[in-house]
């Protein structure tokens, strides 16, 4: 059995969350990262008949019964996680009836994977049912995109044309636009099902004054979406209250669209 802090996954997610920590995306416990893990890749370092504790979930996970996922510990510090990873994130597998989660690495001090565990489960499910290669929910708590939620509509028309206006790259990384939520109270099943529903549509997820979601089939892929929002709302922020005499136009947007091959939310422009 080869040594778990020696894998890939563990250094990866370690790197991650100390990146994320460093920009101030996760404050205290803020943010949370799940991340779907090969099983014959997992067994090269765990015994998978060892279930150290299981742990109910509190909603059915059937489409997942038997999937191993690396998820951060709920209430640890993001930027704790590369002194202490067993203590920080945790190795789980969906027990055979959907609604229980089985330990198999992690969370020693007795904790448990984060309080959004339905909101990472539920957007796996959905946008696995879309792309069978996505393994990353992420989330977390940058600063722009939390502040742009204050000073623009939460609409997800509104929200991603101030996006796509302020950085040409916004309409090629995300042509499909941000899904945005109301507020709602976190850590529950209802904002679990509420965000999922919007991953049907979209890779990334604004939660009005909380944070953003973002996927992937790589913690790259999840990863970039979230900082090209972040950049976009910064570019909006810093010029906020000051007229904006200059604005990439619809038809440009477009242009930038097509000359980059992307199938953009057409309804989300005025042509
Ligand atoms: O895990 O970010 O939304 C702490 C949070 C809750
Ligand atoms: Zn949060």
């Amino acid at each position: 059995m080869k040594d778990i802090l020696t894998a890939p996954f563990l250094k990866e997610m370690c790197a991650t969350t100390a990146n994320m920590y460093r920009l101030g995306w996760d404050e205290r416990n803020g943010g949370n990262i799940s991340w779907l893990l090969d099983t014959d890749e997992v067994g090269e370092y765990l015994d998978l008949n060892h279930v150290i504790r299981t742990i109910p979930t509190g909603f059915d996970a059937t489409a997942l019964i038997g999937r191993i996922f690396i998820v951060t510990g709920t209430g640890k510090y993001f930027k704790n996680v590369t002194d202490d990873p067993a203590g920080n994130l945790g190795i789980i597998r969906i027990a055979q009836d959907g609604t229980t989660a089985e330990l198999l690495w992690g969370y020693t001090d007795g904790g448990q994977f984060t309080s959004e565990l339905p909101a990472h489960l539920m957007s796996h499910i959905v946008r696995r049912s879309i792309d069978p290669d996505n393994r990353i929910i992420m989330h977390c708590h940058p600063d722009y995109t939390l502040a742009l939620t204050q000073v623009v509509p939460a609409d997800e028309r509104a929200i991603t044309r101030v996006l796509w206006q302020v950085m040409t790259e916004s309409i090629v990384v995300f042509p499909e636009g941000v899904g945005v939520l109301p507020w709602m109270v976190c850590g529950t099943n209802e904002i679990g099902e509420a965000t999922a529903e919007k991953m049907k549509d979209y890779r990334l997820v604004v939660w009005t004054l909380h944070g953003i979601y973002g996927c992937g089939k790589t913690m790259d892929e999840a990863f970039g979406l979230i900082e090209t929002v972040e950049k976009a709302a910064k570019m909006y922020l810093l010029a906020a209250a000051k007229p904006q005499l200059n604005v990439i136009t619809d038809a440009q947007l477009a242009a930038v669209a097509e000359r980059f091959n992307v199938n953009y939310r057409k309804e989300f422009l005025d042509l």
